[in-house]
C-alpha cells in the first residue's frame, strides 16, 4: 500500500528533476522517511552540505542532513547505507556529510555527538562509528565513508583534505505522500490526516509543525480540508 502511495506522489510531481529519493517504507525499524545523495565536486565543509541540504525540496518539504532517529537508530543507518550511499559508487575513496557534529576532539570518542535537530547522538549508533580523530584539532562531523574499511566515521568539518563526494539528505515520511497529503506523518494518507488538519485549522496542537495551507492559496481554512478530502478520494492535488 505505501509503495503504491510512494509511486503516485512521484508520477505526480515529475517536474521534479533531481534524483528521486528514496523511502524506507517497508521492514523493521522503516522511518517512512525519504532520503537522497548528493553528489558535490571538490572542497565541501559540513556548513556548506548542512546550508545546501535545507536548500532541497522534495513535494513541498525541505530536506536536511540524515538523522538517525527512527525506533531503530543502528538498523536505519544500515538501510541508509546499503540503499542510498553505495548504489553507484563503486571504489571510489570519499565521504558523505551526515548531520552529526561534535564541537572538537576532545574526550570520550562515544560522547557529545549532536545531531542537526540538537538531539544527542545515542552511544549505541557512535559505537558503530569510527572515530580517530586523524584530522587533527578542530570542529568534527560524521560522515558515511565509502570504501575506507569502515563505513561510519569522524571527519573534519572543513574538509581538510579535500576528501568530501557529497551528503546524504532526509525529507520527513509525509513527503512521500502526494502533494504532502500524509500530514499527520504516519505513512499512510487517510482520516487521520484530515482530523489532523482540521485540529490545526481550529487552533488546535501542532507538534509536527505542519503547513497548514495545503492548497496553497495563501489562507489556512476549509478549503484546505475539502482539498485534502478530495486527494484521499483520489483526486488530483490542488
Ligand atoms: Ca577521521
Ligand atoms: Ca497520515
Ligand atoms: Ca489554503
Amino acid at each position: 500500500m505505501k509503495s503504491v502511495i510512494v509511486s503516485v506522489g512521484v508520477v505526480a510531481c515529475a517536474q521534479i528533476v533531481a534524483a528521486t529519493p528514496v523511502q524506507w517504507a517497508t521492514g523493521a525499524g522503516a522511518t517512512n522517511k525519504l532520503y537522497e545523495r548528493i553528489d558535490t565536486q571538490g572542497h565541501l565543509t559540513w556548513q556548506q552540505a548542512n546550508a545546501a541540504a535545507a536548500s532541497h525540496t522534495f513535494n513541498g518539504f525541505h530536506g536536511r542532513l540524515v538523522i538517525f532517529n527512527g525506533s531503530n537508530p543502528v538498523a536505519e543507518q544500515a538501510w541508509v547505507r546499503d540503499n542510498v550511499v553505495h548504489p553507484g559508487l563503486g571504489g571510489n575513496q570519499t565521504i558523505y556529510w551526515t548531520g552529526a557534529t561534535r564541537p572538537n576532539n576532545s574526550g570520550d570518542r562515544t560522547m557529545n555527538w549532536v545531531w542537526e535537530d540538537g538531539s544527542a547522538v545515542p552511544t549505541s549508533v557512535t559505537t558503530t562509528w569510527n572515530i580517530d580523530w586523524n584530522e587533527g584539532a578542530g570542529a568534527y562531523a560524521e560522515g558515511f565513508h565509502n570504501n575506507y574499511g569502515f563505513d561510519f566515521g569522524d571527519y573534519r568539518q572543513d574538509d581538510p583534505a579535500n576528501r568530501m563526494g557529497g551528503y546524504i539528505i532526509e525529507y520527513p515520511p509525509a513527503a512521500g505522500s502526494p502533494c504532502g497529503s500524509d500530514i499527520n506523518r504516519d505513512g499512510v494518507v487517510d482520516q487521520g490526516d484530515v482530523d489532523y488538519l482540521v485540529n490545526v485549522i481550529a487552533g488546535g496542537q501542532d507538534p509536527l509543525g505542519i503547513d497548514a495551507d495545503f492548497n496553497q492559496d495563501g489562507v489556512a481554512d476549509q478549503g484546505d480540508v475539502d482539498a485534502l478530502i478530495n486527494v484521499i478520494a483520489g483526486g488530483d492535488c490542488p
